[in-house]
């Protein structure tokens, strides 16, 4: 069945009585878009995202549109686009259907009341809420959450080709163009000492003209980062990510001692909710944490994480799941209404998939992003994009995720 979106147009009329404000459908659907190359992790590689594209339309006309993406199906977390296209369809938007969606965080309640964990399909649907009422105020969505403070982030491009020089050739190509000099690099597949060689080769070919951080995706053990997160900062390494596994705090906690003012140790899968960043902040376990809307589990919620930083003295970072414009749109408006007590962000997904499915990204110039206005995130989703990846229309198999690393899966 088609859904033909009707977007209000920039300068809906305020409705004010409240039956216009009630959430008449909720769509949901899953889109496939190759990436422009393998994009390798520890914990293996990918070759297209498949976020969740939510559509929701009030009684006054208005469509707001939340994404959810995951990486490499249930290989980043648990949650895959399945699992988080099902809890939308079945639970999530169910219960909100009908109600007033300018409740927020009455939503966000109703949701954790009917659906335990599964946070990314969450978020997708809170976003989708906060953009079609912001769409019906004719405002842009940071006014809805606290008010822009901040006009634009540096931004970070992950190198994870798997190769030296190939990351290194894509490195030059970001400087030259003036889009990037803040460099995250993918380890964890190869061996500690293979992955210190190759943060050493990239750090000789960025010559200091760049920074340069690294995400472990969890593969290190406590006595692996021992010994090789030393080495890292040696070869000139600021910001270390999610060395070690998510469970395992006190070896993130013993490696932001021991490091000191060498390098900053970020939490990335460690810190979800905000039960989790006081945890990690009343241990002092990490210099930063890394905001993600998805695994939060929304725009309300990354708040509350970022605010629980704020008052601990913990630094953020403007994390991506590899999101269309649509949800790094999103995500740049609830970060523009944060602290400055930050270490830039990383929404550069539309930048590493073949296609986008707004009609204009958010900008990009020297080196930084600058973060949207409105109305709603401030980006229009083309239709035609949209069912070009349409996983339904295209009948496409679930991304796949290369275990070459880590051994075929075993024969079931
Ligand atoms: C992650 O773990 O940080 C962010 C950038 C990237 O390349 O992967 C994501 C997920
Ligand atoms: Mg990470």
């Amino acid at each position: 069945m088609t859904s033909v979106a009707t977007q209000a147009p920039a300068q809906a009329p305020i409705m004010l009585d409240d039956a216009s404000w009630r959430i008449e459908r909720i769509h949901a659907r899953i889109v496939d878009i190759p990436t422009i190359r393998p994009h390798k992790f520890s914990f293996g590689a990918i070759s297209r995202q498949s976020p969740v594209i939510v559509q929701l339309w009030l009684a006054n006309g208005a469509c707001g549109y939340g994404e959810a993406a995951t990486i490499g199906g249930p290989s980043w977390n648990e949650e895959s686009p399945e699992t988080i296209l099902h809890a939308i369809q079945n639970y999530l938007a169910p219960a909100v259907a009908g109600a007033d969606a300018r409740r927020f965080a009455a939503h966000v309640q109703r949701f954790d009341a009917v659906c335990k964990g599964n946070a990314f399909a969450k978020s997708a649907v809170e976003m989708a809420l906060i953009d079609a009422v912001a769409r019906s105020l004719g405002a842009p969505a940071w006014q809805l959450l606290g008010g822009k403070r901040i006009e634009r982030l540096p931004l970070a491009w992950t190198l994870a080709s798997g190769d030296s020089q190939r990351d290194l050739e894509e490195a030059e190509k970001m400087m030259q163009a003036r889009r990037h000099r803040l460099f995250k690099l993918k380890i964890g597949a190869r061996s500690p000492a293979d992955d210190v060689a190759h943060v050493t080769r990239i750090a000789r070919g960025l010559d200091g003209r760049a920074s340069m951080t690294v995400d472990v995706n969890q593969a290190w053990d406590g006595n692996t980062a021992r010994q090789f997160l030393p080495q890292l900062v040696e070869a000139g390494v600021t910001l270390i990510e999610q060395p070690v596994a998510k469970w395992d705090v006190q070896s993130l906690r013993e490696a932001a001692q021991s490091l000191g003012s060498a390098a900053l140790i970020m939490a990335d899968e460690t810190v979800c909710s905000a039960q989790d960043a006081f945890m990690l902040a009343s241990q002092r376990a990490c210099h930063v944490f890394s905001l993600k809307v998805a695994k939060h589990g929304g725009l309300l919620r990354t708040r509350e994480v970022a605010a629980v930083a704020q008052a601990a003295g913990i630094g953020w970072y403007g994390g991506t799941m590899l999101e269309t414009s649509l949800g790094s749109a999103a995500s740049a408006h609830v970060f523009s209404t944060l602290s400055d007590q930050h270490q830039g962000c990383e929404l550069f997904g539309p930048q590493l998939l073949v296609d986008d499915i707004v009609e204009q990204p958010m900008t990009v110039r020297d080196f930084e992003l600058e973060l949207p206005d409105g109305p709603g995130f401030g980006v229009v989703v083309d239709e035609k994009r949209l069912d070009r990846f349409d996983r339904a229309r295209q009948g496409l198999t679930p991304a796949t995720v290369d275990f070459g690393r880590l051994g075929a899966p075993a024969a079931t």
